[in-house]
């Protein structure tokens, strides 16, 4: 018989809407207040109370920020809505070690994943429940929620990888993703694509 064998007494697991629980999970909200200067409207922006959440991210984090070798596994709950003509997203980042790379999957919910290069070529990918989504190094990643309930996707990134947001404060994504007349449309710097 075995009991109970190399089990602990409070494991990791995935709650029902995909967010991982357990020892080492970590938790934090972004606000759109905290998304200043993210939006091209910011008068739309300054009329959003600032303490409205606009996303909220958990992630297990069984080894210190920076640490080679090891992983770090997320979840994060976009929620819907619109900045002026702007669907709702995440702030978005390259990675400091620029090299590493990401997956994400979507687990609810509907979107578009911008991919960036340093070039600041643009493409994206819909995400929709069940899509896979390969980040590879030296690629900005940003997430917009085009659909009228929260999208959530799971994430999964070296634990040496970093976030650098400061080139995505400084110079932004190369595209902006708006409501259109039949649904969402990129206007990429160099013209509108749907
Ligand atoms: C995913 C991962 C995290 C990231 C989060 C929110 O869960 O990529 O590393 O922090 O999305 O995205 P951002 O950091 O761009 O706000
Ligand atoms: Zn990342």
């Amino acid at each position: 018989m075995f009991e109970h064998m190399n089990m602990t007494e409070d494991p990791l697991s995935i709650m029902a809407d995909g967010a991982p629980a357990g020892p080492e999970v970590r938790r934090k909200e972004t606000t759109f207040g905290g998304l200043r200067g993210v939006f091209a409207d910011a008068e739309a922006h300054a009329s959003i109370p600032g303490d409205r959440v606009a996303y909220r991210v958990a992630w297990h984090q069984a080894v210190a920020d920076g640490t080679p070798g090891g992983l770090f596994f997320g979840w994060t709950e976009l929620l819907p809505g619109v900045v002026g003509a702007e669907y709702a997203m995440t702030r978005g980042h390259f990675h400091a070690r620029r090299e590493t790379a990401e997956y994400y999957w979507c687990l609810s919910g509907r979107g578009l994943l911008l991919l960036m290069a340093e070039d600041r070529s643009l493409r994206w990918e819909t995400m929709a429940p069940g899509s896979l989504h390969y980040v590879p190094g030296r690629t900005a990643h940003r997430v917009v929620n085009t659909g009228e309930v929260s999208l959530r996707f799971g994430a999964c990134w070296p634990s040496d990888a970093g976030h650098d947001y400061e080139s995505i404060a400084a110079e932004g994504f190369s595209g902006r993703v708006l409501v259109g007349p039949a649904g969402p449309l990129v206007r990429t710097e160099t013209g509108a694509r749907a």
